[in-house]
C-alpha cells in the first residue's frame, strides 16, 4: 500500500470513529427533555404521569416510556419533574403497560410514601410483585412505589401515547413529601426493556423513557 493510500485510510478510520463518537454523545449523553412542573404550588402540588408500552414515536418508538402531563393538560415525552421543597406532592399514575414482574418481591411494598398508596382508588398495602409493570423511585430520597400493570388479555390496550383514560388502565396515586431542594435521579426497577439483555437496557438507562431527575426548588 502507497504511504498515500495509508494515509487516506487512516483519515477515513479517524473520521468514522469520530462521527461515532458525536452521535452517541449527542442522541445519549445530551438528550435532556424538557422540564415540567408540577401543578399547584407548595404546600400541595400534583404530578400526573403515565406509563406506556411503547412511546410510538420519535427516535426508538418501540421502547417503554414514561410520560407527564403539564399545565396546560398536555402530555409531554419526559421525565424531568420540578416539585416544590418540603410540601407534600401527590401523584397521579396511569399505568398502561402489562405486566413484567419484579426480580425482587421486597420492592412489592411501596417505601417512602405518605399514608398508603392506592390502585384503582382502592388504598393498598403490598402489591404482589408479579403484577408489578413499572415502580416510580427516588433512590436518594427512599422512595419506591411499584405499579400494577394491566391484565395481559385486556381489552382495548393503548400501544401509542398518549394513551387515553378510554383504554385499558390501572390508576396508582401516592403522596410524597420533599425535603430540600436538589436534583434527585428516579428510574423504574422492573427489568422491563423488551429485547434488552436481562430487561435492563436501552430505555431502562435512558433518562426520558425509565430513568429521570426530580428537581426539588
Ligand atoms: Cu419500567
Amino acid at each position: 500500500m502507497s504511504r498515500r493510500a495509508k494515509a487516506l485510510a487512516i483519515g477515513a478510520g479517524v473520521g468514522v470513529s469520530a462521527a461515532l463518537i458525536s452521535f452517541y454523545v449527542v442522541s445519549y449523553l445530551m438528550v435532556r427533555p424538557p422540564a415540567v412542573s408540577a401543578s399547584g404550588g407548595a404546600p400541595r402540588s400534583r404530578i400526573t404521569l403515565q406509563t406506556v408500552a411503547s412511546i410510538g414515536f420519535g427516535p426508538h418508538p418501540d421502547w417503554v416510556s414514561y410520560l407527564v402531563k403539564n399545565s396546560h393538560g398536555r402530555w409531554v415525552h419526559s421525565t424531568v419533574l420540578t416539585v416544590p421543597a418540603h410540601s407534600l406532592v401527590r401523584f397521579t399514575i396511569y399505568q398502561y403497560d402489562t405486566a413484567t414482574g419484579l426480580r425482587n418481591p421486597y420492592w412489592g411494598g411501596p417505601r417512602g410514601i405518605v399514608g398508603r398508596m392506592s390502585i384503582n382508588g382502592k388504598p393498598t398495602a403490598t402489591l404482589d410483585p408479579d403484577l408489578a409493570s413499572h415502580t416510580f423511585a427516588v433512590p436518594d430520597l427512599g422512595v419506591s412505589v411499584p405499579l400494577e400493570g394491566v391484565a395481559d388479555n385486556a381489552k382495548n390496550q393503548c400501544s401509542v401515547a398518549p394513551c387515553t383514560l378510554a383504554q385499558a388502565h390501572k390508576t396508582i396515586t401516592f403522596f410524597i413529601r420533599t425535603g430540600k431542594k436538589g436534583t434527585y435521579r428516579w428510574q423504574c426497577f422492573v427489568p422491563c426493556a423488551a429485547g434488552f439483555i436481562l430487561g435492563f437496557g436501552g430505555p431502562m438507562q435512558s433518562v426520558g423513557y425509565m430513568d429521570g431527575y426530580l428537581t426539588v426548588v
